[in-house]
């Protein structure tokens, strides 16, 4: 056996390099590079490794937690077939990082995460940023990844690389098991030496599979869809992941069974497609939300049934209503006691399409489904135009936006309240070119998850949506954006605090409490002061990006038709109305209220709670 001598950062690079996937008779190399910051956990080991292996990329980032996040918006973009390593030092660096895991992991996103850990030798702890327990030696920060990784280890010994990283690989690679892998790396292993078998790095091509659901079940779910009179399709992230539009389209076009689309399966089918009433349950359009209603069958399709989608299980309120889900995981395709073909998406419509031939839905229910459609649409004009003022409703921003936005350019975001917004509003024409991260909904992904959509694809103009909430939270990956010449162009919508939990808080009985900036007011002692005016443009100028501060619509069109052809990142800054809202539609969301108190508004949003959550089903 031939051997090569490695330290094992070494190898651990040199193994990275040479991962492949394939798809469809298609091979992408696995690892775009990786992003990180180094301390004395890493510099030594990772990055001396990387400075001898220039071929792979490594990108410094300015927080670790939006390492993580890069790497997800860049895995979500691909469609899980290439990702992003990301490193850190020990300690702080570290559990930087943990956000952007649990986030990867919700979303079903590959990243692979490797942590800087104390040493593995003991004899000089405790270590500078050590965590110590009077129990055990065995125990570090690191730890606390394991709930929010799909694979966790620590590698104690140099040769652990040569069955660690299959392992990793095997998961990382895996549509039903995806999400953060976590190798903790024992700052003096990464240096240590070892005879690594020159086979262990050979070009390894990792076949992701689409597998075929039971034949039993599938002819069952084909007898089930036949009989039902009001199916429904709710499309999720896994049709994309998949890349089953297509065959949606066409099962759609033949059946006539209409689609409502998750935050992550918004794209699913073009906006104006006849089948699609665009998005479903809490932020849905009525026209999903009334189908979804008293539809008596619910074909699940790469969905993992999140409360926003199910709108707190009142979505669906048909007695006899049944569910077939089509989904690669397993837990995900046994939701709802429903029929489960655990299977690939695109493989499964395939399939389905073939086997029902010949059927149709109603010509009554296509009728209604028309009706709704053209309801919703109009819905959508009269909230595009209501030319409000001095501040525009955050509606014709995006109606503005949608008029400029090409259709393959990408519109993205994660928390606040433009994802629910969005996700009603938004005309979505392609596959990816609505990027909602609203498994985690964590502020503070949208700038970073903007460089890594634009390093999937340059050819694609990507616009990042940022409250200025969220811009507060996590704004420093604009110079990364600018050290690594991405052109990226972020809108921050400045509402002077927190529109979305405000409006909540209102809703609840709370009227907003602590939701806005202002000081804090020296008579009252309470956040009532003077309202705090922050400049959004002059701190994104200070990055060394261009900005851009519209005064009023107009100006806002003019700038988006400037920043189009910018060569560069960009910083638009628009104010808008905070109490001027997208109303909901025949769905609530869950968010209990308290059963005692002195408030009598908090009193009456109780009472409106109880009578909601009565409508809560359980699917037995
Ligand atoms: C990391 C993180 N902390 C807290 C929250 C809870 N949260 C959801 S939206 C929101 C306010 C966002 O404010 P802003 O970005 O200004 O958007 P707006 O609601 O004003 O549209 C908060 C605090 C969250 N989603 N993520
Ligand atoms: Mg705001």
């Amino acid at each position: 056996m031939t051997t090569i001598k490695l330290t094992m950062a070494q190898a651990m690079i040199r193994f990275l390099k040479n991962q492949y996937v394939e798809r469809d008779g298609e091979e992408f190399r696995f690892f775009a590079g990786i992003l990180g910051i180094f301390g004395h956990g890493n510099v030594a080991g990772i990055g001396q490794a990387l400075q001898e292996n220039p071929d792979f990329k490594y990108i410094m980032v300015r927080n670790e937690q939006s390492a993580v996040h890069i790497a997800s918006g860049f895995a979500k973009a691909r469609n899980r077939l290439q990702a992003f390593v990301c490193t850190s030092s020990i300690g702080p660096g570290a559990t930087n990082m943990i956000t952007g895991a649990a986030l990867a992991t919700i979303n079903r996103l590959p990243v692979l995460i490797l942590p800087g850990d104390i040493f593995a030798r003991r004899n000089v702890a405790p270590v500078l940023q050590q965590l110590e327990s009077p129990a055990t030696q065995d125990v570090s920060v690191n730890d606390c990844f394991k709930p929010v990784s799909r694979y966790w280890d620590r590698i104690y010994r140099p040769e652990q690389l040569l069955t660690a990283l299959p392992e990793v690989m095997r998961v990382l690679t895996s549509p039903a098991e995806t999400g953060a892998v976590t190798l903790a790396l024992p700052q003096d292993v990464q240096a240590e030496a070892y005879d690594y078998p020159e086979e262990f790095f050979r070009k390894r091509v990792w076949h992701i599979a689409r597998p075929l659901s039971d034949r039993e079940q599938l002819k069952r779910a084909v007898e089930l869809i036949k009989s039902s009179r009001r199916p429904l399709v709710v499309a999720g992230g896994g049709v994309l992941f998949s890349g089953a539009e297509k065959l949606l389209d066409k099962f759609t076009r033949q059946t006539g069974i209409p689609v409502g689309e998750t935050q992550a399966g918004k794209g699913s089918l073009a906006f104006d497609h006849p089948a699609c009433l665009g998005a479903i349950g809490a932020t849905g359009t009525l026209a999903a939300n009334r189908i979804a209603h008293e539809a008596d069958l619910v074909i699940g399709i790469g969905t993992r049934y999140s409360d926003f989608t199910t709108a707190s299980k009142t979505a669906f309120q048909h007695p006899e209503v049944l569910f077939i889900n089509i989904n690669v995981c397993e837990m995900d395709a046994y939701k709802h006691n429903g029929l489960s073909l655990q299977a690939d998406a695109k493989a499964t419509l395939e399939e389905l399409s073939k086997a029902l031939k010949g059927f149709t839905v109603t010509p009554e229910y296509s009728a209604e489904v028309k009706v709704l459609k053209a309801e919703w649409e109009a819905e959508t004009e009269r909230l595009y135009h209501l030319d409000h003022l001095p501040l525009p409703g955050q509606s014709e921003i995006i109606c503005a936006l949608s008029q400029s936005l090409g259709p393959r350019d990408v519109i993205l975001s994660a928390a606040g309240s433009q994802p629910g917004d969005l996700h009603k509003l938004w005309r979505t024409r392609t596959p990816g070119s609505y990027h909602m991260e609203y498994g985690y909904s964590c502020m503070g992904y949208e700038i970073p998850a903007s460089l890594g959509v634009k390093m999937a694809d340059p050819t694609r103009e990507v616009y990042v949506w940022v409250g200025d909430g969220t811009y507060l939270m996590n704004p420093t990956e604009i110079l990364t954006a600018v050290q690594e010449s991405l052109k990226v162009n972020i809108i921050v919508v400045d509402n002077s605090g927190f529109q979305s939990i405000g409006g909540l808080s209102g809703s609840l009985g709370s009227a907003g409490f602590g939701t806005r900036f202002n000081q804090r007011d020296a008579q009252s002692e309470q956040l009532t002061g003077e309202r705090l005016v922050v400049d959004f443009a002059a701190n994104a100028a200070s990055f060394g990006v261009e900005t851009f501060t519209p005064q009023n619509m107009t100006e806002f069109k003019d700038v988006l038709k400037k920043i189009k052809h910018l060569d560069h990142a960009s910083v638009t800054v628009i104010r808008a109305n905070r109490e001027v809202r997208v109303p909901g539609y025949d769905s609530w969301w869950d968010v209990v209220v308290a059963e005692v108190s002195s408030m009598p508004a908090v009193k009456k949003a109780r009472k409106e709670y109880e009578a909601h959550q009565k409508d809560e089903k359980y699917f037995l």
